[in-house]
Parts: C-alpha cells; structure tokens; sequence
C-alpha cells in the first residue's frame, strides 16, 4: 500500500483525526490527505468527516487494501475477483523479477492441485500464492511447502478450528477432510533457486457442497471467518518462519496427524506402507517398513489403520 495511505490508516485506527492534523503529522498537504482519504474510500473503507474530523469506521472485508492493512510481513499484495490461478499469475511476476508479491483471489476458475489436478476454489475462498527469493538449494525448498502448512495450520487453530497436518502438504480437520492445500512450484539452476512460488488454498467462507466429499470448509466446520485477518495472520506466521528455518520441523511435528501413523506412500516410482516414524529436514518422511526405513522426499500420503 502507499506509504502516505498506510500512515492515513494507522492513524485514523487510533481514533478520529482532522485532515490538518493528518496532513502535519504525515508531513504532506491537506489535498493530499483528502485524495487519499477518498481512494480509501473507493477501496471500501468507510470513513466518516464532520468536524471532529475523520473517523474510520469499518474495513473492507477482504482484498489487496484489506490485507496490506493488517499484515506486518513485507508482502505486497496483488488482488483479483477472479483468476485462473494465482499460481500461474505468480509465476508470470516471479519470471519478471518479482519478489515478495502475493497474488490474492476469491474465486480461480482453473485452481491447480500437484500433478495437475483440479483444485475447486469458488468464491468466498481464500486463494493466494506467495513469490519468494530464498537464498536456497532446489533440494532444500520443501521447507517451504512445510512453513506454509505450518503457518496456515497454526492461523487455523487460532480461529478455533482443529487443524493439523498430513505429510507433506495437507491442513486437515480434526476428523481427517482436506480444508487447505498446498502447491509449491520453483525455478532455478542446480545450486540456487531463482524464485519459489508456494500457493496456498484455504476453504473459507464456503458451502462443503462446493468442495470434494474427502474435503471441508472453515463455513461448515466454525463458520464464516474474517478473511483478510485470517490471510494476514497466514502470511505474518509464514514470514517468520521461513526467517528461522530451525524452528519449522518441531512446529510441523507438534501439529503432524501422520506421525506414528500406519501410511501408505504413493511416489512417482513405487509404494510404501508401513509406520511413519520421523520428519527430517528439509521434510523427508522416514517410514519403518517391513524391511527396513525408507526416506521419502516427495508423494501422497494416504493414512492407514493399524496393521
Ligand atoms: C493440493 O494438491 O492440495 C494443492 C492445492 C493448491 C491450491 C492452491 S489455491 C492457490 C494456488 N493457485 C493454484 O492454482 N493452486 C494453489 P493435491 O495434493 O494434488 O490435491 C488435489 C486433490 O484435492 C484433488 O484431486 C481433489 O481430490 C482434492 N480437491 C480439489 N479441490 C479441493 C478443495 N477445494 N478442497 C479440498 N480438496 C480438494
């Protein structure tokens, strides 16, 4: 967000402030306070003036204002309706030099899962990708689909949703239905990254009738939620953690559902099955097999019973 615009909103959120008072403490002239105060308006935040001043009284419910409001991260946001994919839209940013641009929609008409595969993202959802430029090797950027849950699980569970995570990538419910995918896609030569690209999809302020029956929604599960506050929180939890690499596999563990689980895991290659006895960086799964452990970089999960 602009920066006069931002210290605008900083400042009416403490309480009502005259434009004079703006214009001085932001050190710009009253035309100026007033040009932004309106394009603040047009971004859907409602600003009262009498003569005590102006006086914010709600925030836009969700969007690139919305979210730049409440984020603390350095991200700036890219807001669209409707997208075929932020995905596709990062990538387009991240090749052209982006950095640090989250791309943000409520409805993509062509969501995409791993491997292709078709992701629902109907309107009332929360659909964003995240360009990143980490100092990184390609083999060490599953860290990063490990942050995102992490973050976007530990988000969940502060709106009171019982959230933990299915190795590698998934956000499920207590009683096991996918509310949250992740989709991290990379570019780079065979030391260092160029860009990362981790897309994160989030059933919101959905029906459940709109998503796979193996799936819920945050609407059916504790209703409807804030969504720029919840994309917000996602966004800070994830900035901090990909600053302190360290600290993401203990939180994955505190919050995995496949750890002393029997699994079966699908990779490109063959099938594993057996108990899932340890995550180790950059987010291996070690399975205790009938023959042996087997470390496993990358495939689905699937949670068995016991043997
Ligand atoms: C994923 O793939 O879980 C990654 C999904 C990433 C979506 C985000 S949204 C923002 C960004 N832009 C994109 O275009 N994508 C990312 P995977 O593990 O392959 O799971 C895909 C499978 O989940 C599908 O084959 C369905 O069975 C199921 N599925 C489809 N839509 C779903 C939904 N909304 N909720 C839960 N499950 C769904």
């Amino acid at each position: 967000m602009q920066e006069t615009r931002r210290g605008v909103l900083s400042a009416l959120a403490d309480g009502p402030m005259s434009g004079p008072e703006l214009a001085d403490d932001l050190g710009v002239s009253r035309a100026a306070i007033w040009k932004h105060v309106e394009a603040l308006r047009e971004a859907g935040f409602e600003i009262d003036s009498d003569d005590g001043g102006y006086r914010l009284v709600s925030v836009p419910e969700f969007g690139a204002e919305a979210v730049e409001f409440c984020l603390e991260a350095p991200f700036s946001v890219e807001y669209h309706d409707s997208i075929a994919s932020t995905n596709d839209r990062a990538r387009e940013l991240a090749d052209a030099g982006a950095t640090d641009v989250v791309v943000l929609a409520d409805e993509q008409t062509g969501g995409r899962g791993r491997l292709d595969r078709r992701w629902a993202s109907p309107s009332g959802g929360i659909w964003f990708s995240v360009v990143c430029r980490p100092a990184l090797p390609p083999a060490h950027v599953p860290i990063y689909t490990l942050a995102a849950a992490v973050a976007t699980a530990e988000a969940l569970r502060s709106v009171g949703v019982d959230a933990g995570i299915k190795w590698p990538n998934d956000v499920l419910s207590g009683e096991g239905r996918k509310l949250v995918g992740i989709l991290t896609e990379m570019e780079g030569e065979a030391d260092r990254v160029s860009w990362v690209v981790v897309g994160i999809g989030i059933n919101a302020n959905v029906d459940a009738g709109a998503v796979p029956r193996t799936a819920t929604t945050l609407r059916a599960e504790v209703g409807d939620v804030e969504r720029a506050a919840l994309t917000c929180d996602v966004l800070d939890r994830f900035d901090e953690l990909r600053a302190d690499p360290d600290s993401v596999l203990p939180r994955w563990r505190s919050l995995s559902l496949t750890l002393g689980r029997r699994v079966r895991v699908e990779t490109p290659v063959e099938t594993i099955v057996g108990e899932a006895v340890a995550v180790e960086h950059p987010g291996t799964l070690v399975v205790q097999t009938d023959t042996g452990e087997r470390r496993v970089s990358a495939g689905d999960c699937e949670h068995l019973r016991p043997a």
